[in-house]
C-alpha cells in the first residue's frame, strides 16, 4: 500500500478516537481501522475508561475473522502490551495473526513503550511506526505530558484590564471579562480534570468553579488554604462538587470534600506532584496573580489563556508578565483572547 493510502485510513483512525474524547481519560483517545483488500471490514475506539480498546472493538466488529490474516490494521497508538484493566491489546492481535500492523505513535506508559511492537515483530507481523505522529501527540497531549513529564497537563486562566491588571487593590476584580468570555471559561472547565484557585480568589471572588454555563461535566476544585481560615461558607464549601482544600493543619473528608494535609509550603510544585500522584491528568489555573506567577516561575504550565478586556484599573494588582509571543488570537464581543503555549 501507498503512503497516501496509509494516511487515509490512519486519518480515519485519529477521527474515531476523537469520539472518545470526554469518556476516556486519563486513558488516551486511539481509534482503529482494519483493511482488507483496498476495503475496510473493520473500525473500533476506545469508548470508555475501563471498557475495551480501540484493537478489540475494531476485531470484535469484522464478521469473517478469517479476512483477519490478509489484513491491516491501522491503530493511533502503539498496541498495549500489558494487563491493566483489559487484557494486552498485542496478544490479540498475535492471535488473529494480522499480517501487517501501522501505528502513528509510540504509547509513553512506561508498561507499553515499544513492548507492545516488540512482541508483535516477535511473532512475525510486520511494523510500520510513525505515521501522521504528531497528530496523535497533539490530540492526546494531556495523556502524553502526564506519561512524559510525570505531571498533569497544566492550563493557566485569567482575565486582565487593558493596562495589565488583574484585580483592583481591593480585590475587585469580577466585570474584567464579560458574559461571553465566562461562558467560554465555562466550556474550558468541562475539558479538564481539575481547577485551582488561590486562598485570596476563594475569598474574595467566591467563585463555585463549576460548568454551569457550559453542558457537560464539572472539574475537582481544588483550593489552597493553608491555615484553615477561609469561611466555610464560600461557594467551595458547597458540597456540591469533589473539593480538595490543601492545608497545613488536617485531613479529614466529608462527602465531596476532602481536607488534604502538606507538612511543607503548599506551592505549584507540592500540588502538581500531588495531582499526579492521584492520576490527575489536567488542571485550570484560575488564579489569583500570585497562584499564576508561581506556576510561570516554576516553569509548570503547557498553555496560557489570557483575556483582555477594555477597562482601565489604572492601579491595582498587576497579571503575570508574558514573555513569549501568543500563537492565536480571538476576540470575544469586545475582549481579545490570546493564548501562550510552553511546548511544540
Ligand atoms: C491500546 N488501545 O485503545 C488504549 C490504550 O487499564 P487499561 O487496560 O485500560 O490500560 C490503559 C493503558 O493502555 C493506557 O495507560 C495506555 O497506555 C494504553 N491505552 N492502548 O492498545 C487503546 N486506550
Ligand atoms: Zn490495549
Amino acid at each position: 500500500m501507498t503512503e497516501d493510502q496509509h494516511k487515509k485510513y490512519m486519518l480515519r483512525a485519529i477521527e474515531l478516537a476523537e469520539l472518545g474524547r470526554g469518556s476516556v481519560s486519563p486513558n488516551p483517545m486511539v481509534g482503529c481501522v482494519i483493511v482488507h483488500d483496498g476495503l475496510i471490514i473493520g473500525e473500533g475506539y476506545h469508548e470508555e475508561y475501563g471498557q475495551a480498546h480501540a484493537e478489540v472493538n475494531a476485531i470484535a466488529s469484522v464478521k469473517d475473522k478469517s479476512l483477519l490474516k490478509e489484513a491491516t490494521l491501522y491503530v493511533s497508538l502503539e498496541p498495549c502490551a500489558h494487563f491493566g484493566k483489559t487484557p494486552p491489546c498485542a496478544d490479540l492481535i498475535v492471535k488473529h495473526q494480522l499480517k501487517e500492523v501501522i501505528i502513528a505513535a509510540v504509547d509513553s506508559n512506561p508498561l507499553v513503550e515499544k513492548k507492545g511492537i516488540q512482541k508483535l515483530e516477535q511473532a512475525g507481523i510486520a511494523v510500520t511506526t510513525g505515521v501522521i505522529e504528531q497528530e496523535v501527540r497533539k490530540q492526546n497531549v494531556r495523556f502524553f505530558t502526564q506519561m512524559e513529564k510525570k505531571r498533569p497537563y497544566i492550563i493557566l486562566k485569567w482575565a486582565q484590564t487593558k493596562d495589565g491588571f488583574v484585580a483592583r487593590t481591593n480585590f475587585d476584580s469580577k466585570w474584567i471579562s464579560n458574559s461571553l468570555s465566562r461562558q467560554q471559561v465555562h466550556r474550558w472547565r468541562t475539558e479538564e480534570d481539575s481547577i485551582l484557585v488561590g486562598t485570596n480568589t476563594a475569598r474574595y471572588d467566591n467563585p463555585r468553579l463549576n460548568a454551569r454555563d457550559w453542558y457537560g461535566k464539572d472539574p475537582l476544585r481544588l483550593v489552597v488554604d493553608r491555615e484553615l481560615k477561609l469561611e466555610e461558607s464560600l461557594h467551595l464549601f458547597d458540597g456540591q462538587q469533589d473539593t480538595i482544600i490543601y492545608n497545613n493543619k488536617l485531613n479529614k473528608t466529608v462527602g465531596k470534600t476532602e481536607w488534604a494535609k502538606m507538612d511543607v509550603r503548599i506551592d505549584a510544585k507540592e500540588i502538581v506532584a500531588d495531582l499526579y500522584a492521584r492520576n490527575i491528568q489536567s488542571l485550570i489555573v484560575e488564579g489569583g496573580a500570585a497562584v499564576l506567577g508561581d506556576f510561570i516561575a516554576n516553569d509548570l504550565w503547557d498553555e496560557a489563556r489570557v483575556f483582555t478586556g477594555n477597562a482601565e484599573f489604572g492601579l491595582g494588582i498587576p497579571a503575570p508578565v508574558m514573555t513569549t509571543i501568543p500563537t492565536a488570537q480571538y476576540t470575544f464581543k469586545e475582549d481579545l483572547l490570546a493564548i501562550y503555549r510552553n511546548h511544540d
